[in-house]
């Protein structure tokens, strides 16, 4: 197999070997955390036209979706005498308990309307184990299992990520940290991003925790 190896490489298309296939990751734009929706994101459906417009920049374009059993671990309606806001241990990990959203296959769970999913080469589920939480595109909370984005980017050469969609505060923020120490090049697209901010502020301390982390702010003309 020598032979063909080294020719394999010599004709290689610039795209796998050659660039760093620079890559939009679109987070949770899903129904559910669009004003109207049970977890609403305010103005978040204001990042569609910001996503639509830049897909066809990138090399690739993967989305997530947060994709929850309808008994998932992360809604109140799971834990009698709870509400959402409250903040419970869940199999060890600090969990803040959530309206029930995104379960799958229903239609808050599909992605945000107006949004070009024919732009979208794969599609990401994460949060589907019922026992723990799953804000990171990549990770679970807990940082036990990966959710198979990270070698879906590494096996196609993947070196740089621009990430943009909701929220800001929570999925993605834990996206971008993550694809930090994954050894990415991480891009956050600023008007890409809405945040849930639960407290005030909440936003503006991801961005800058992400940014403590290396993650880098980039406009979406820039982008
Ligand atoms: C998210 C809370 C719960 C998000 C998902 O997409 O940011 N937030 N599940
Ligand atoms: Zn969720």
């Amino acid at each position: 197999m020598g032979g063909h190896a080294g020719a394999g490489l010599l004709c290689a298309p610039r795209t796998w070997n050659d660039t760093a296939m620079k890559t939009l990751i679109l987070v949770d734009l899903q129904n559910d955390f669009l004003p109207g929706g049970p977890l609403a994101v305010p103005m978040g459906n204001e990042v569609v036209p910001v996503a639509n417009r830049l897909m066809s920049q990138y090399d690739m374009v993967v989305a997530t979706q947060d994709w929850h059993p309808a008994n998932h671990g992360s809604f109140a309606s799971q834990h009698p005498g709870h509400k959402p806001g409250d903040v419970i241990d869940l199999a060890g990990v600090t969990q803040i308990l959530w309206p029930d959203h995104c379960i799958q296959g229903t239609a808050g769970a599909d992605f945000a309307p107006g949004l070009d999913v024919a732009g979208i080469q794969w599609i990401c589920h994460k949060g589907t184990d019922p026992g723990i939480d799953s804000y990171s595109g990549f990770f679970d909370n807990g940082h036990l299992k990966q959710t198979g984005l990270n070698d879906y980017l590494r096996r196609r050469g993947v070196r740089e990520v621009h990430i943009m969609g909701l929220a800001t505060d929570y999925c993605v923020k834990f996206t971008a940290l993550d694809a930090r120490e994954l050894g990415f090049e991480t891009y956050l697209i600023v008007e890409g991003v809405r945040g849930v901010e639960l407290d005030p502020g909440d936003c503006a301390k991801a961005i800058e925790e992400m940014q403590a982390a290396g993650v880098r702010l980039v406009t979406a003309a820039a982008a």
